[in-house]
């Protein structure tokens, strides 16, 4: 089995974590230039990051990756509501990675347009609706969802993307974990 990712990625840090008892190859890429987008492309015509190759398929989203892991190594599946849990943070993370993209792409992402706006909005909505459920007492184990909302908000704040400071909760979620060997192993930090 082959996970084609980069280290940084928040949704590669997730089938990693899925994956770190399972042996496998990790293809460390640079994805936005030279051989790795090759590589890339070749393998994978979204040009996103995770996919993954086994017994001659190519896997794509880390959606369907989980999916398929999860039938293979017969891993519980996903209840609907953590489905529910994971368009959240999908949604949120889609936006942050669209926003980072944007910077690295010389736009001021705090000017006042509908593209920007509406982005934040979406972080906003979502980040307030997870907050709200952490102190309903959600997200309480380690399983996949957890391990999702915990790549996403690390990231943010590896990339400098997002102030917490109106988010305790998620603050606190983020630090009770961070010490867990399967993050540090994967810290895009390192
Ligand atoms: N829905 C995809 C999102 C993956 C994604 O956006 N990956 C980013 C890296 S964090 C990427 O490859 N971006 C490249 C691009 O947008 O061109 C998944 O869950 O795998």
């Amino acid at each position: 089995m082959k996970l084609y990712g980069s280290t940084t990625s928040p949704y590669v840090r997730r089938i990693r974590i899925v994956l770190a008892q399972t042996p496998h190859e990790f293809i460390d890429l640079q994805i936005f230039g030279g051989k790795d987008r090759e590589l890339l492309a070749s393998r994978n015509p979204t040009l996103k990051v995770p996919c993954l190759e086994d017994e001659g398929e190519m896997i794509f989203d880390s959606r369907v990756i989980h999916s398929y892991l999860s039938e293979k190594l017969n891993l519980d599946p996903l209840t609907w509501e953590e489905e529910n849990l994971l368009t959240l943070i999908d949604a949120a993370n889609d936006s942050f990675v669209q926003l980072l993209i944007l910077q690295r792409s010389e736009f001021d992402i705090n000017d006042e347009k509908l593209y920007f706006r509406l982005q934040n909005e979406r972080i906003e909505a979502v980040l307030s609706t997870l907050e709200a459920q952490l102190l309903e007492g959600g997200f309480s184990g380690w399983s996949y969802p957890e391990i999702c909302l915990y790549t996403m908000v690390d990231w943010c704040i590896f990339r400098e993307l997002h102030d917490f400071a109106s988010y305790p909760t998620l603050l606190e979620f983020h630090e009770k974990h961070q010490d867990r060997i399967e993050l540090t192993a994967t810290d895009p930090r390192q």
